[in-house]
């Protein structure tokens, strides 16, 4: 069985390139790669006549890619998925603008990119389709003959319907994913506000799993997105080692200050100012603190164009310059912005370097971030991990300080609470934390997904242990993993003296399933906000 994956930008890796920088992108290539497979999507080019699919061969991976009209990126990408789908999706609908123009935009490359994927499509394919941008390409792909098996993976938040329902059009296309056989939701929340949805806008019935909207009947089901945990524990270690990563660099311009690290694309999802703010309120309500730790924000920006960003741009430098005027001393600056992307070994080495990982979206799908910064801590002297509550990865990872963005004092406080929490606790909550991202991470996300697309996977509820734990064993390796405790050095060799730990793969992958759910409100209830 092919497996053919469709998402918005397709990035065809060079003849050299060694790896891709993004999980996600590795993760999904090397399905790809292992199965033989298509990758069919925007080119991320714009050229003046929507022409057919520039098909490249890379080993077993074909990439089919095509580019966009500038009317088309004006409509689909810029306008209706990022200017009414994002906010909306991410609960913001003061700043959700629809155009019916940019929504017959959106349909129109829906249209189009079926047509042109057709083409391509074997009787015996697999597809699995990829976030918001995508919505209703099963369904246009249904209305044109396709019987294969059909999947979609939504990588963002999915409100209650109240929220999704103030879009025009929402019915019809909330409607347009039955033409899936598998949707898959970054946490129980978002599968029980879609399946609510579903039932309350477009007449569907469901049993909590499965739904049935007019003849079809969709799967809804929770895969929380991992991350390559063990490579990313790989290069944080090595950056300890390496001469040249930032991290020395860090070091030195640091001397024995604290860091506080926040990385985040430049969104307004991702809460930057507000975490700014807090950091200022932390500073200014603990004033013995000031001189002794400074916050690192990495903040590339992203989505230029749409004047949301431009304005988040802005304000983020505005808030910072505020700030250090107010609160810095001649030889201490207590927030710096850097605008701008670093390799994942850069950014393993910050995190390593940080006391403090900072990660407080006003809403969030998964939040890649907050597993990066545990993978890259020392076992031997780990940092502790500051998490929203309404990103997705606060309903798997308990152990960190759990807060709610919009209340300043509150990340304030964590802030203070971690910098000052003993070594024991942090090494406590880091090993939970690891062996819950180690159970989960990316090669499990895939293989779960693909076994349940494919039908190899037995029924189980939205909130069920991870497949691999009823296995007993860990999806991605198929083995038990050591997971790294104190007993490893900060190189992560492991210390003579003390066994390491080998987590029992069924306890951990319980362990993962009860903290994927224990702050999870009850099915059907929306998260505050
Ligand atoms: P994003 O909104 O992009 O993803 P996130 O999950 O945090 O958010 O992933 C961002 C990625 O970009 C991370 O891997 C991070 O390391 C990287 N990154 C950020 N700043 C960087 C910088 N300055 N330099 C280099 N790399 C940087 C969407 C959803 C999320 C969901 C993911 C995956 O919004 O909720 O977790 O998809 O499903």
């Amino acid at each position: 069985m092919r497996l053919v994956i469709v998402s918005n930008r397709v990035t065809i890796p060079d003849r050299h390139e060694k790896a891709a920088a993004g999980g996600l992108a590795v993760a999904l290539r090397e399905a790809l790669e292992k199965r033989g497979g298509l990758w069919f999507g925007w080119s991320g080019k714009v050229s003046e006549a929507a022409a057919a699919p520039s098909v490249v061969q890379r080993g077993k991976v074909t990439y089919a890619v095509t580019d966009l009209t500038e009317a088309e990126r004006q409509s689909y990408y810029l306008g209706f998925s990022n200017r009414a789908l994002w906010p909306l999706m991410h609960y913001r609908l003061g700043l959700t603008e629809f155009s019916r123009a940019d929504y017959a935009g959106y349909l129109a490359v829906n249209r189009r990119f079926a047509k042109a994927l057709i083409a391509l499509l074997q009787p015996d394919d697999i597809i699995w389709i990829h976030d918001y941008h995508l919505i209703p390409l099963a369904a246009e792909l249904r209305r044109r003959g396709v019987t294969n098996r059909i999947g979609y993976f939504h990588h963002i938040p999915w409100p209650p319907a109240e929220v999704f329902g103030a879009l025009p059009f929402a019915a019809t296309l909330a409607s347009t994913i039955a033409a899936y056989d598998l949707v898959g939701m970054q946490t129980s929340i978002d599968v029980s506000n879609l399946i609510g949805g579903l039932v309350s806008m477009c007449g569907g019935r469901s049993d909590g799993r499965k739904v049935r909207v007019g003849r079809r009947e969709t799967i809804v089901q929770a895969f929380p997105i991992g991350i390559d945990v063990e490579a990313f524990r790989k290069l944080a270690a090595a950056s300890v080692r390496s001469a040249t990563t930032p991290l020395k660099t860090t070091r030195q311009s640091l001397g024995e200050r604290k860091l506080v690290i926040g990385v985040d694309r430049l969104d307004y999802s991702k809460g930057i100012v507000q975490r700014l703010e807090a950091f200022g309120q932390f500073l200014r309500s603990h004033p013995e603190q000031r001189g002794r730790v400074g916050l690192l924000q990495i903040a590339p920006p992203s989505r230029t164009d749409v004047p949301e960003y431009a304005e988040l741009d802005r304000m983020s430098d505005e808030v910072a310059g505020r700030l250090n005027a107010a609160l810095g001393e001649f030889d201490w600056t207590p927030i710096r912005v850097v605008k701008k992307a670093y390799s994942r070994n850069a950014l393993a080495g910050f995190y390593r370097r940080a006391q403090v990982g900072l990660v407080t979206p006003m809403r969030d799908g998964m939040n890649l971030v907050a597993k990066e910064y545990v993978a890259a801590q020392d076992p031997a002297d780990p940092g502790v991990l500051v998490l929203s509550r309404f990103a997705g990865a606060a309903q798997q990872m308990g152990e960190a300080l759990i807060v709610n963005p919009f209340d300043s004092h509150e990340v304030a406080e964590a802030i203070r609470t971690a910098l000052a929490m003993p070594k024991s606790e942090r090494i406590r909550r880091f090993e939970r934390l690891y062996a819950t991202i180690d159970a989960t991470d990316i090669g499990w996300w895939t293989e779960r997904y693909l076994d349940a697309l494919s039908g190899e996977d037995s029924p189980q509820p939205a909130t069920a242990a991870p497949v691999a734990a009823r296995r007993g064993r860990t999806a991605a390796s198929g083995k038990a993993k050591a997971v790294p405790s104190a007993s490893r050095s900060s190189n992560g060799k492991t210390s003579p003296n003390r066994k390491p730990r080998v987590a029992k793969p069924r306890a951990r992958k319980r362990a993962a399933n009860e903290t994927a759910t224990r702050s999870a409100p009850p099915a059907g209830l929306p998260t505050p906000s």
